[in-house]
Order: C-alpha cells, then structure tokens, then sequence
C-alpha cells in the first residue's frame, strides 16, 4: 500500500498533528489528498481531538498550491466540481468543533494558501512564502480565496494580491494579518503545539462556542453576530463547565473543566 497522503499523530489525547504528505510535490492538493484529509477530520472528531495542527511533510513547503498537473485537463464541470469538493473539505476545517491552527513551514501558495486561511489561526515559519498565483495559470483562487482573503486583509490588498500574483514572505504576511506569528523555521509546529497547551486549559465546550460566535461575524451581518453571541452566551450557561469554572474563580483554585 502507497504511503498516507495525510499523517496522523496524536499528540496527546486532545491534539492531532495532520501533516500533508506529498513532499516531492511540495504537498500539492489533489482529490486524493482531499479525500483523505476529509477521512481524517471525520477521525478527528470522532476521537474527540479539541485542536488539530496542520502542516506540511518536508522542510519547504506548506502546500504549493493544488495539483496543476492534476487540474490541467479538466472540463469546465470537472472544475467547478473540484472546487467544489475542496471548498467543503476546508469548510469543515473551518468549521471544525475545535480549534485548527495551520503551522505554515514553506510554500503556502493557491490551495494551499486558502487551506491555510481555512483554519484558526496560522503560525508561519520564518521561511513560510504565501501567495495567490492562479490568475497567472489563467484561473481564479477556488478553494475560498477569495472571500477569506478579504476578510483578513480587506478588499483592496486582496485584489493587489489576487490580481498581481505576488508571492510574500513571511514579515509581510504577519504584517497583513494573515499570519498570527513568525517563528524561526522549523519552529512551526512547536509553537502550534504551545498555543494548544494554552488553549487546551479553557474550557472546551466554551472555545467551542465562542469559535462559532465569531465565525457567525463571518457569514453575516453585525446584528445577526450579537444575536448569535446572545444565544451561544446563554447555551454555556447550560453546561457543568460554566459552574465550575466561575466556582472555580470564586473559590480560588484551577477550574477542572469536563467538555460539557
Ligand atoms: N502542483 C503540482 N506539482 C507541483 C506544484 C503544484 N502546485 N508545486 C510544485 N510542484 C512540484 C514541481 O512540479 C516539482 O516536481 P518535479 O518536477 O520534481 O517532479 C516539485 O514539486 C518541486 O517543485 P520545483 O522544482 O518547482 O521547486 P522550486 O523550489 O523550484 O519552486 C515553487 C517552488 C513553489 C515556487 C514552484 O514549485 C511553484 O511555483 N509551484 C506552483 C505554485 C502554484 O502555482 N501554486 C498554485 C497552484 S493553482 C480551482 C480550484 C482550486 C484552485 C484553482 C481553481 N477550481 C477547480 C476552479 C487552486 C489553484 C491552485 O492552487
């Protein structure tokens, strides 16, 4: 049997690294490897893993983008549906009941890119490159490009990159809010590992929640994003880690959250 296009590791009972594996091709998306990062999200959530740090195999890239030679001969239908199928992938990254963070050690271009912008957050390593270069391949970004795009860095400087192709490095991508932070390269994954341990002493059930307020920012209007933080705010008080968590402060110890 050929080798994991997408590596499981659990780091400890609530972590997951998924590392893209096709290093010879820079870890280019193709179906197969979205099939599998699917499997593995399914696997994810099944296991009950609260945050997923996903990266590339190798030290140069994240995910150079999706496979051109994969896409090259497809028809108009073949596209869109391809499309299609990656948008849901990294929907459900985005989505994720969890928090996802990309550690971004390389080439995060096209897919790869938007892969990226498909997470919570994104910890670049000091050789991480991100770009949009499609229009340069004569297609436009298709995996959400460019809608995430524009909400991290507004309209005007995602047009500058869509349209100009231009690849940038990683200073100008913290700069531009894309990243969250440069570590020194190779540092990626360590530093995602750090930001889950810090995250992984919250209560579970309300960065859940609270993943799913902002999001809702996202998909609509100002009032409809209150409206949304109303309602989740008043679904924690329905949950045992809302008790122990304000007893906890009250009585002056460490909360021991039970994710429900
Ligand atoms: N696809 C397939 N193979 C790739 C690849 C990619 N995106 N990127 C790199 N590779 C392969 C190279 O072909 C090479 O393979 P061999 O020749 O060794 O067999 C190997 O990885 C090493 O790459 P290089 O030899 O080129 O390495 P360099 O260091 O010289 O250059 C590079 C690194 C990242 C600058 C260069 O490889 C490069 O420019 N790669 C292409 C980057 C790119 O254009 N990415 C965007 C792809 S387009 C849509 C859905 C999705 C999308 C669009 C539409 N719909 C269906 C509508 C998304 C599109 C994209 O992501």
């Amino acid at each position: 049997m050929s080798e994991s296009l997408v590596l499981y590791e659990a780091h400890d009972e609530h972590t997951a690294i998924l590392t893209i594996n096709r290093p010879k091709a820079l870890n280019a998306l193709n179906p197969a490897v979205l099939e599998a990062l699917d499997l593995l999200l399914t696997r994810c959530q099944q296991e009950g893993i609260r945050t997923i740090i996903l990266t590339g195999a190798g030290p140069k890239a994240f995910v150079a983008g999706a496979d051109i030679s994969a896409m090259a001969d497809l028809t108009a239908t073949e596209a869109e549906f391809f499309a299609r199928s990656g948008q849901a992938v990294l929907d459900r990254l985005a989505s994720y009941p969890g928090v996802v963070i990309a550690a971004v050690n390389g080439f995060a271009l096209g897919g790869g890119m938007e892969l990226a912008m498909a997470c919570d957050l994104i910890v670049a390593s000091a050789n991480a490159r991100f770009g949009q270069p499609e229009v340069g391949l004569g297609v436009i970004p298709g995996f959400g490009g460019t809608q995430r795009l524009v909400r991290l860095v507004g309209v005007q400087r995602a047009r500058e990159l869509v349209f100009s192709a231009r690849m940038i490095k990683a200073p100008e991508a913290l700069q531009l809010g894309i990243a969250l932070e440069v570590v020194e390269e190779g540092a990626a994954v360590t530093r995602a590992l750090a930001l889950a341990a810090t995250i992984g002493g919250k209560g579970p059930v309300a960065v859940r929640l609270a993943k799913e307020a902002i999001n809702s920012h996202l998909d609509g209007t100002l009032a409809e994003g209150l409206s949304a933080e109303a309602r989740l705010f008043g679904r924690c008080f329905k949950t045992a880690d809302q008790d122990e968590g304000m007893a906890a402060f009250l009585g002056k110890r460490a909360a021991v959250f039970i994710n429900g």
